[in-house]
């Protein structure tokens, strides 16, 4: 890859390119979109071999969007709302990456994008005010900005379990799916971790494998997703009141349409509680927890919202004992709440074991299959369901450092700091899309991905304007917001449990809550507020 010829930027002419944007996923599409609006001469570095990120890796049999399709989408152009059409409530992976290449096509994407190319390092020269972005290959690209568009959930979470190399079998992580088909006919197949992806995946493995073992540590919670496909005519209903439904949904409190709780749990009747759950449950999908006002908040709400659910597991699961391990001890939002298909059905199949593995691990991997205890589980192929080092694992992935001697792994090295989620001190003209401190993955993606893009983009085109070439959060202004996170997580249930939003789902990880808990029509504000005080918290020069 060499720099591409033709008009030179715009803001630095000792550099490659204006920005340099890693990720073409739905972050890194819409910013290359953005910049070259502005006239910015563009580069997208992708590792995939196409864009889609996430959507590009997650192929596992069932992987579908737990966000509604018509909302989980791009907003910034009406004319691609309008001539898109999603077949079903809640889009498939093949049709998400579908609408991915898509949109890559006809705003003609590609041609900027380097795939098959992974962001090794990124170093910030004070000098020449530029970074220059070294890529696997030894490539090294320049510009004065440089944009991390690498996603919250993209370097998957592999355990260390002794032995592993020694399986006899096939092994697949959720995150990493094979290209072709992958065909589990007539195999033993073992399935590791029961969060999102699993209890997606679960219910589609058990359909074709000879016998499938599910190895559960944590209990989670799951609400039905009753997808379905869309009718022409409640296609023609969104399409027809888009413009109004996107303003709408830009000022929701987390970009899902959902409709928001007006009471407590504790101040209604019991007759009134079942019913909201009952209500909500018929509907579907994550607003289940936006039922009362305090299920994140108070132990005794959270209880009557997880034995709802429990009661459902109850009901569903005819084996009594197989129905206790499924239901969660946990709290509900916790970990984050699952949208399934008859995932608890798939336990009444005569094919389907689930294996407790919360008080006796996994101890080592035979070449047979896992050992829990004294028993070898034999299988002939392991589905690694572990998740992802969330939200950090990527960019600490990155050897992010200035000429001046900051690195990013230092300075994160007891947690995440950033300011808005964005940007960071000690790391100018570097910005996050969706970053630690933003209300990032507790919200609907696209649209929090397009918020975040347009301030970048705006920040950038004001710097331009003014003559600026140089921003970099005020080291104040980010302790301050990193304490405001941490302010607004406090006095919820979720800091206090064990998942990815604290990192605890990595070994020696440092234990922060990440994202933004205040909503995004308070985030939103305070971002309007920073830009109409100058860009209050940045230093630009
Ligand atoms: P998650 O939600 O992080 O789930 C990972 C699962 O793997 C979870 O059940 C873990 O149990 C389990 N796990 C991880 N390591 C082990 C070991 N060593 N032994 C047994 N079980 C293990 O990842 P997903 O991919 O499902 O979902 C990620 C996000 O994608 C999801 O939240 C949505 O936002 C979309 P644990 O709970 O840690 O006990």
């Amino acid at each position: 890859m060499t720099a591409a010829k033709g008009s030179s930027p715009a803001m630095n002419p000792r550099a490659d390119f204006d920005a340099i944007v890693v990720g073409a996923g739905f972050a890194g599409m819409y910013m290359l979109h953005r910049l070259r609006g502005l006239g910015l001469k563009t580069r997208v570095i992708e590792a995939g071999q196409d864009v889609g990120g996430t959507w590009y890796w997650n192929r596992y049999p069932g992987a579908r969007c737990d966000g509604e399709s018509m909302f989980y989408s791009y907003s910034f152009s009406d004319a691609l709302q309008q001539e898109w059409t999603w077949t079903e409530r809640y889009a498939a992976q093949p049709e998400i990456l579908a609408y991915a290449r898509h949109v890559a096509d006809r705003f003609d994407l590609r041609r900027d994008i380097a795939f098959d190319t992974r962001v090794t390092a990124a170093t910030f020269d004070e000098n020449q005010r530029l970074w220059r972005v070294t890529t696997h290959r030894g490539e090294v690209l320049t510009a004065p900005f440089c944009i991390m568009g690498t996603g919250n959930l993209s370097t998957t979470n592999l355990p260390e379990i002794d032995g592993l190399a020694t399986f006899r079998g096939a092994t697949y992580h959720t995150g990493t799916w094979p290209h072709h088909e992958v065909d589990f006919a007539s195999r033993r197949v073992g399935v590791i971790g029961t969060g999102s992806s699993a209890i997606q995946a679960i219910p589609m493995i058990a359909r074709s494998a000879a016998h499938l073992t599910v190895f559960q540590r944590t209990a989670n919670y799951a609400v039905p997703a009753w997808n379905h496909p869309l009718t022409a005519e409640e296609v023609a209903e969104v399409k027809a009141h888009y413009a109004e439904l996107r303003e709408k949904q830009r000022w929701t409190f987390s970009h899902n349409m959902f409709e928001p709780a007006a009471r407590s749990a504790l101040e209604v009747s019991e007759a009134e509680r079942q019913a909201e759950y009952e209500r909500r449950w018929r509907e579907g999908g994550l607003g289940f927890t936006s039922a009362f006002t305090d299920i994140q908040y108070s132990d005794a709400a959270n209880q009557t919202a997880a034995d709802f659910v429990r009661a459902k597991i109850r009901a569903v699961v005819k084996d009594p004992a197989t129905a206790e391990l499924l239901c969660p001890k946990i709290i509900i939002g916790c970990k984050r709440l699952c949208v399934d298909t008859g995932y608890f059905e798939t336990y009444n199949r005569d094919n389907v074991s689930l294996v407790d593995v919360s008080s006796t691990p996994i101890t080592r991997i035979a070449p047979e299959g896992p050992v829990i205890g004294e028993t070898i589980h034999a299988v002939d192929a392991l589905v690694f369901a572990t998740g992802f080092d969330a939200m950090t694992g990527t960019l600490l992935a990155i050897d992010i450092t200035t000429s001046e001697g900051n690195s990013l792994r230092d300075k994160w090295r007891d947690g995440p700091t950033c300011y808005l989620g964005l940007a960071m001190a000690g790391l100018p003209n570097l910005f996050i899309i969706t970053g630690p401190g933003s209300p990032s993955v507790f919200t609907n993606m696209i649209p929090t991905i397009e918020h975040h893009v347009d301030f970048i983009a705006d920040a950038i085109a004001d710097m331009r304007r003014s003559g600026r070439t140089r921003i970099e959060v005020d080291g104040a202004a980010e302790s301050a917001w990193v304490q405001h996170v941490a302010d607004l997580a406090e006095p919820s249930l979720r800091p206090s449990c064990n998942s990815w939003y604290v990192g605890a789902n990595i070994p020696g990880k440092p234990r922060v809550f990440m994202p933004y808990m205040g909503g995004v029509p308070a985030y939103r504000r305070h971002c309007i507020e920073v830009v109409e005080n100058g860009y209050r918290g940045f230093n630009l020069s």
